[in-house]
């Protein structure tokens, strides 16, 4: 008789459990039904334009207008880069012949970008930052893609994006990709965080951490110290604080996606805060920092305007930006009680 078959724990073996992204949303569901494939294809969809995007910047040094300006600015008044027009439309054709998603909003386009065959049946938004960090590009460092995902409420007949107008709480679905010296991609539907490592020679993404905490205090503080004088005057005592007590360090990229993937694995905090020339910060609330609130909070962590939760936020409009404090929370906490102890001392002065 012969004896059962036992793998070989050798070469030929796989290196880990190879649990894709696609299994990993079905079984955290523990469902097949509508809403959970609907889920794992829109996480399938993203990863396809992960895969997509990090190819192009692997190549993009060698290839003739893959880098640089385009010479447009995009409705915030920035200069666009020819990559973030080129990972925006990435998003736009992965999505096209989905049927989940009925329409798509991100920072570089004024409206959102409706996909009318798709609207019947995809009640889905797609809302995405294309490439974050993008002045990264040309030197060949880390940038990210953000995305979320909301249920399309009512028929937004004007095509504004007027029910988008809502709080974090929305959020179905939240994540990022970090295109770094490996492709990793994070995202949450609600039931703790999740890393996939994208291994190129299989094409897929591959399960690397499951269910990330932010520990409760890090060393690191990540905030662009250039706008030193720019800042208010509780800001500015945070960062004197961390100069002088031991155990801190700076770090800071220019890519939001790299600081905050180090903030979530290590603990610490993230700071953009208001400026004299831009009040609310740099960072767009749906396209950014909600996104980012919903991983962290899902991972243990906070994120703050200063005076508010970031998931409590509503939006004036879909462009809307916020001072955004993320990370440990011990560490967004001491940042709050600067804030707030200045806060108080300023009613204080007002009302003698
Ligand atoms: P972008 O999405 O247009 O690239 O802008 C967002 C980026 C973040 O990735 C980063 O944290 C921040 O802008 C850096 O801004 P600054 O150069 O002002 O520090
Ligand atoms: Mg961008």
């Amino acid at each position: 008789m012969m004896a059962d078959y036992q793998p070989a724990d050798s070469g030929f073996a796989l290196d880990r459990d190879c649990k894709t992204l696609t299994r990993h949303v079905l079984e955290q569901l523990h469902s097949f039904g509508p809403e959970a494939q609907d889920l794992s294809a829109l996480m399938n969809r993203i990863a396809l334009a992960g895969k997509l995007i990090a190819r192009h910047l692997s190549r993009a040094g060698l290839m003739e207008s893959a880098l640089g300006f385009t010479g447009e600015t995009n409705v915030q008044g920035e200069a666009v880069k020819k990559m973030d027009i080129y990972a925006n439309d990435v998003f736009i054709s992965v999505f096209k012949q989905s049927g989940l998603v009925c329409r798509l909003a991100s920072e570089e386009m004024d409206k959102p970008y409706y996909i009318p065959e798709n609207c019947p049946i995809g009640r889905y938004t797609l809302l995405y930052d294309p490439i974050d960090g993008s002045s990264n590009v040309d030197i060949n460092l880390n940038v990210g893609s953000i995305f979320s995902i909301r249920r399309q409420q009512g028929d937004d007949l004007d095509h504004t994006g007027a029910d988008l107008l809502q709080d974090g709480h929305q959020q179905l679905a939240a994540g990022y990709i970090l295109y770094g010296p490996s492709t990793v991609l994070v995202y949450s539907i609600g039931r703790g965080v999740h890393a996939f490592v994208l291994d190129p020679s299989l094409g897929e993404f591959i399960l690397a951490t499951e269910d990330i905490r932010v520990p409760s205090h890090g060393p690191t503080y990540s905030v662009n110290e250039g706008n030193f004088w720019q800042w208010e005057d509780a800001i500015r005592d945070f960062t004197r604080y961390v100069h002088r007590h031991d155990g801190y360090s700076a770090r800071y990229t220019g890519a939001l996606v790299a600081d905050f993937h180090r903030i979530l694995t290590q603990g610490g905090v993230f700071l953009y805060p208001g400026t004299t020339k831009k009040p609310e910060g740099k960072l767009r609330l749906l396209y950014e920092t909600a996104p980012l609130a919903f991983l962290i909070e899902q991972a243990g962590g906070r994120a703050s305007t200063g005076h508010e939760d970031i998931m409590g936020v509503m939006p004036g409009e879909i462009h809307q930006r916020t001072p955004f404090i993320v990370g440990s929370t011990d560490d967004v906490a001491l940042v709050e009680s600067f804030i707030q102890d200045h806060s108080r001392r300023q009613s204080t002065l007002l009302s003698t």
